[in-house]
C-alpha cells in the first residue's frame, strides 16, 4: 500500500452533524473487501442488518452478519452495551483502524447513530443501488459523540398534499441520515384528513379526497399507517402524529354535518387561506369526535407522544378555545400519551409534559416563557429559521415567503437555546423543521426544500453549540452534495455552498 494513503472524499472531522469529538488518522483507513464481515450479537443484529443492506448494493459484496466472537476475519464490529456513559442513549464512539472498523454503544439506537457516521466515511459511490467496481476505503480515526438535544425532528405536512408511504418512507430515510429521531406527521388540515379512522370512516373517505389546488387526494388506512411508523422504528425514527384542531378542521368538518354548529356540512376547501375553520365547541358530539379520533390514534401509536394542533385558531374565541382544551387536554393521558401542540397551547395551561413546539419568528413570546416557568419543555421550530416551506430567495419556484426567505445560513446560524428570550438551555426540548406542502407535491419537490437546510437543523439538534460555525459547516455541507447525487436527491445547490 502506498505510503500516502488516498485523500478520501470525506474524514471523521467532516461528519455532519459535527461530532462532540473527532480525531482523523489518515494512516489509519480500513479497506472493505469481498472477505470483509459485519459481526454483531444477538441485540444489535437489527443495526447490523441494516448496516449489511447499506452497504450490499454497490460493493456487491456478500458482507455476512456473524456472532461477534466470530474473531477470524476482518470488518465492521457493533459492539453493544458497557459503553461510556457520557454517550448516553443515542451517542456512540467509532473507531476506524488498518484492522477493522468498531462501533461501540449503550443501546441499539446509539448503534444506530454510529451508522450514520460511518457511512460518511465511504466514498459516496456507496450510496448507489448498482455495483461499482472500485476500492472501498473508509477514513480512518476515531469519533467520541452524543447528541446535545434529545428532540431533533422533521415535520412532513401531508395534508395540503398527499405523500404515499413509499413517499414517506424515502424522507425516513433521507432524515435518518443526519441522526433526526422523530417525525411528526400533519395528518389532517383545511384541504384533506389523511388517517383512516374506522368509528368516523367519513373522515378519509370524504376528507380524504380532496388537496391544495384540487390535486389528488388520499389517506392512510390504519394498517398502512402502522407501516410506516414500523419503517419509521426501524431507522429509530418516533412517529408524532397530528390533528390539527380546534382550527384547521374544514376537511373534517366537509365529512360529516354534525362537526358544524349549523349541523350542515361546510364545502370543501382546496385553497390555502388559513384560520377560516373551527370545531363547534359548545356542541358535546365535538368532543365523541375528538376522543374517539385520539383514541384510535393512540391506538396505532407507540410513541409516546400525540399532536393536537392548537394553531390559527382564528375562528375560535379565547374562550372557547380555552373551554376546548380544559375538555380535550385530559383525554390524552386516559390513552397514555403525552400532548405536543404547537406554542399557542400555553394559554391553556397543558400539563407540564406536554411540549409546546414555538413557530412564531418573534423571538420574545411571554405565554410560552410562561409555560418554561411551569415545566414544559419548548420544541423550536421558529418559521424564519426551521421552516423547510420557506423560499431559499424570490426566484425558488416552489415554497412560500411569508416568514421571509430562508437561504442554507439562515437555516444553521441560530441556536435553539437562546433563541426566544427568558429561555434556557434545560428548557428546550430540541429543534424541529416542519415542511408544509401547500406547494409541495413530488418527491423532488420535497428534497428540493429539505436539503440542504434539514442537515442544518440537524446539527444544530445534535452538535455541542461550541461547534457552531458557518465557515466550517459549509466546507463540510458542501461534502455532503456527492451523498444527496448517488442517492439521486434532488437538493438546492446554494450559491453559498462551494459543492464539491
Ligand atoms: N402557518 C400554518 C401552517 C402552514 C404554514 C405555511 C403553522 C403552525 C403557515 N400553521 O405554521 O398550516 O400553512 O408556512
Amino acid at each position: 500500500m502506498a505510503d500516502n494513503p488516498p485523500t478520501l472524499e470525506r474524514s471523521v472531522t467532516d461528519i455532519v452533524p459535527v461530532p462532540v469529538q473527532a480525531k482523523a488518522d489518515p494512516k489509519a483507513n480500513f479497506t472493505l473487501t469481498a472477505n470483509s464481515v459485519i459481526r454483531a450479537e444477538h441485540q444489535a443484529r437489527g443495526v447490523a442488518d441494516y448496516l449489511a443492506q447499506l452497504l450490499r448494493p454497490a460493493t456487491g459484496y456478500k458482507l455476512p452478519v456473524v456472532e461477534r466472537h466470530d474473531k477470524g476475519r476482518p470488518g465492521i464490529t457493533l459492539q453493544l452495551g458497557d459503553a461510556d456513559r457520557r454517550l448516553g442513549e443515542e451517542g456512540y464512539q467509532l473507531t476506524v483502524k488498518k484492522d477493522g472498523v468498531t462501533l461501540w454503544a449503550n443501546t441499539p439506537k446509539g448503534l444506530f447513530s454510529a451508522v450514520q457516521s460511518l457511512r460518511q466515511l465511504f466514498p459516496s459511490a456507496i450510496n448507489k443501488t448498482t455495483v461499482q467496481k472500485q476500492d472501498w476505503v473508509v477514513s480512518g480515526g476515531t469519533v467520541f459523540d452524543h447528541p446535545r438535544f434529545g428532540w431533533r425532528g422533521a415535520m412532513l405536512d401531508v395534508a395540503r398534499h398527499f405523500f404515499k408511504p413509499d413517499q414517506v418512507k424515502r424522507y425516513i430515510d433521507q432524515i435518518a441520515q443526519y441522526k433526526i429521531n422523530t417525525l411528526h406527521l400533519h395528518l389532517t388540515d383545511d384541504q384533506g384528513w389523511r388517517i383512516e379512522i374506522k368509528s368516523w370512516p367519513k373522515l378519509a373517505e370524504i376528507g380524504g379526497k380532496t388537496a391544495v389546488g384540487g390535486d389528488p387526494g388520499g389517506y392512510y388506512t390504519q394498517e398502512q399507517y402502522k407501516d410506516i411508523v414500523n419503517y419509521a422504528a426501524s431507522r429509530h425514527i418516533t412517529v408524532v402524529p397530528e390533528v390539527d384542531m380546534p382550527g384547521h378542521t374544514n376537511a373534517a368538518q366537509a365529512s360529516y354535518g354534525e362537526l358544524n354548529c349549523d349541523g350542515k356540512p361546510v364545502p370543501p376547501r382546496t385553497d390555502i387561506e388559513v384560520g377560516y375553520s373551527s370545531l363547534c365547541i359548545p356542541k358535546p358530539i365535538t368532543y365523541k369526535f375528538v376522543e374517539d379520533v385520539i383514541r384510535e390514534l393512540a391506538a396505532i401509536t407507540p410513541g409516546p407522544y400525540l399532536n393536537i394542533g392548537g394553531d390559527e385558531a382564528h375562528s375560535t374565541t379565547p374562550a372557547d378555545y380555552k373551554t376546548f382544551y380544559d375538555k380535550v387536554s385530559p383525554m390524552l393521558s386516559r390513552y397514555d400519551k403525552k400532548i405536543m401542540g404547537w406554542h399557542n397551547i400555553a394559554v391553556t395551561n397543558p400539563p407540564t409534559s406536554a411540549v409546546p413546539q414555538y413557530w412564531d419568528p418573534a423571538t420574545s413570546n411571554a405565554d410560552v416563557v410562561a409555560a418554561a416557568k411551569r415545566g414544559n419543555k419548548i420544541l423550536m421550530s421558529p418559521a424564519n429559521k426551521a421552516y423547510l416551506d420557506m423560499k431559499y430567495n424570490p426566484q425558488t419556484p416552489i415554497g412560500l415567503h411569508w416568514a421571509g426567505y430562508v437561504e442554507v445560513k439562515d437555516a444553521y446560524a441560530w441556536d435553539p437555546a437562546t433563541y426566544l428570550q427568558g429561555l434556557s438551555e434545560n428548557q428546550i426540548a430540541g429543534v424541529e423543521a416542519p415542511l408544509w406542502t401547500e406547494t409541495v407535491r413530488t418527491s423532488a419537490d420535497i428534497e428540493y426544500l429539505a436539503f440542504p437546510r434539514l442537515a442544518g437543523a440537524a446539527e444544530i439538534g445534535w452538535s455541542p453549540a461550541s461547534t457552531h460555525n458557518w465557515d466550517n459547516y459549509r466546507a463540510r455541507l458542501a461534502k455532503q452534495g456527492p451523498i444527496w447525487t448517488a442517492l439521486g436527491m434532488n437538493f438546492y445547490r446554494s450559491p453559498q455552498v462551494d459543492w464539491k
